[in-house]
């Protein structure tokens, strides 16, 4: 049976994150949109009412919220500010890699970190000349002794400026392709760490996005995540697991620019009735609100597989094509059904249309998803080993049996 109800705390929450885009991140928008500021003070409060950090297990201090539930939340910051959402996000990236690859004592203190306190961490795979392309970076990772020495560059590094540490993937082995790829995690107060440049956005301009350059990095051995050389397979398993909660931003988006582009065209008088009367509009905003349907629905689906322990890549790049794509086309029709008010900045509209465009470009270009799902259709990939999350859970649920048995006896 397919069953879309939410649970009473699923509601919950997205009423509480509705409420926090509402009051805290739509008030100060358009005013951090205009000056490219740092919304310290609402990344603060949203760590505060636990908006941050779902991901992260109770074992390591967080909510442990299932994917479900995460991207419910990621929609309400879209709805919000998708620049703001975009900065509050960024940890559940950036620690995706410790949460499935780190050791017992990586997790303990690199999870911990960013439930302890409102830290923030960076993911650190993009690069000048390797952006699609991940195998072909060029940052640098030699083992000397108990630790590796990195050199290199990454840039587009959401949060940059203002990490606390990076997870960041590095050639271990030169030769061997994407199979030579290692991942690390790097204090971002060790000596050779420098943040070069931060850029000046089209959209999404509440968020930081910095270059950052590691110089004879030193990195403790133990701060390796996942074994040498699978930090591709690291990177893929983490960006299957927030492409949903990206795409769900990107509904947000989406449904804000419908939302104020309905209410426009009821209040907008022209051939002496309110512009919603004409089919023209009419059909534009049915288009945009089915848009916001089908993108959601495909978020939900690549979040339940995930919950559910399915490997869900194909899915997962469905939605961030359809979501991200949608939430550009959407805010471009809203724009038009502003009519001229639209390209105005005095008007909601434009900033949606700017912040929309990275969707289709971060976490992967569209056509990256479109590789992705080509090949999934083409050559399917035989689910290989269970999922961390079906591993999770077949543990807890031994656990929970030998409890079970034991209180029996
Ligand atoms: N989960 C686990 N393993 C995966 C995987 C996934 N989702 N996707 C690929 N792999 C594994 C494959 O099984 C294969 O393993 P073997 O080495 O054992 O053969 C390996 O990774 C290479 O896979 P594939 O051949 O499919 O990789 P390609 O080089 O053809 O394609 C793309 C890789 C282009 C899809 C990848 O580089 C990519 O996603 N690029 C975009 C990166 C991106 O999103 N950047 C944005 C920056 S992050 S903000």
């Amino acid at each position: 049976m397919v069953d879309f109800t939410l649970t009473d705390e699923q509601k919950d929450l997205r009423e509480l994150a509705h409420n926090f885009a509402e009051k805290d991140m739509r008030s100060v928008a358009w005013e951090y949109d205009k000056d490219g500021g740092w919304p310290e003070d609402v990344i603060k409060k949203a760590w505060e009412v636990g908006l941050m950090n779902t991901h992260i297990p109770e074992a390591y201090g967080g909510p442990g919220l299932d994917y479900l539930s995460g991207c419910l939340i990621e929609e309400e910051m879209g709805w919000g500010c998708s620049g703001i959402g975009t900065s509050l996000m960024a940890n559940g990236l950036a620690s995706a890699p410790v949460t499935i690859g780190g050791s017992e004592e990586t997790k303990k203190k690199y999870l911990g970190m960013l439930c302890e306190e409102p830290k923030l961490a960076s993911f650190g795979l993009t690069e000048p000349d390797a952006g699609s392309d991940v195998s072909g970076m060029k940052t640098r990772a030699v083992k000397q002794g108990d630790k590796y020495v990195l050199n290199g560059s990454k840039c587009f590094i959401t949060n940059g400026t203002y990490a606390d540490y990076f997870t960041v993937f590095a050639k271990t082995d030169p030769e061997a392709g994407h199979r030579g790829i290692s991942a690390f995690v790097v204090d971002a107060d060790a000596d050779g760490v420098t943040v070069d440049k931060k850029e000046d956005k089209m959209g999404q301009r509440a968020s930081n996005t910095a270059t950052i350059s590691f110089n004879d990095v030193e990195v403790p051995a133990e701060n390796l995540l996942a074994e040498e050389n699978k930090g591709f397979k690291l990177a893929m398993m983490t960006l299957d697991r927030t492409r949903p909660g990206v795409s769900a931003m990107a509904v947000g988006i989406g449904r804000a620019a419908t939302e104020y582009a309905t209410d426009y065209s009821k209040e907008r008088v022209q051939f002496g009735v309110p512009i919603a009367m004409h089919q023209a509009i009419q059909f534009m905003i049915a288009d945009m609100a089915t848009k916001v349907e089908a993108a959601r629905l495909l978020v939900w689906s690549s979040a339940v597989m995930l919950d559910q322990g399915v490997r869900n890549s194909k899915v997962s790049s469905m939605a961030k094509r359809f979501a991200a794509d949608s939430a550009m086309e959407i805010t471009v029709d809203a724009v038009q059904v502003y009519g001229g008010y639209g390209f105005i900045k005095e008007y909601p509209v434009e900033k949606l249309m700017r912040d929309a465009k990275i969707m289709q470009l971060y976490e992967g270009t569209s056509q990256i998803q479109r590789l992705v799902i080509a090949k999934e259709v083409l050559l399917p990939r035989q689910a290989e080993e269970p999922t961390p999350e079906a591993e999770a859970k077949a543990k807890a649920s031994e656990e929970s049996q030998s409890e079970q048995a034991a209180a029996t006896v």
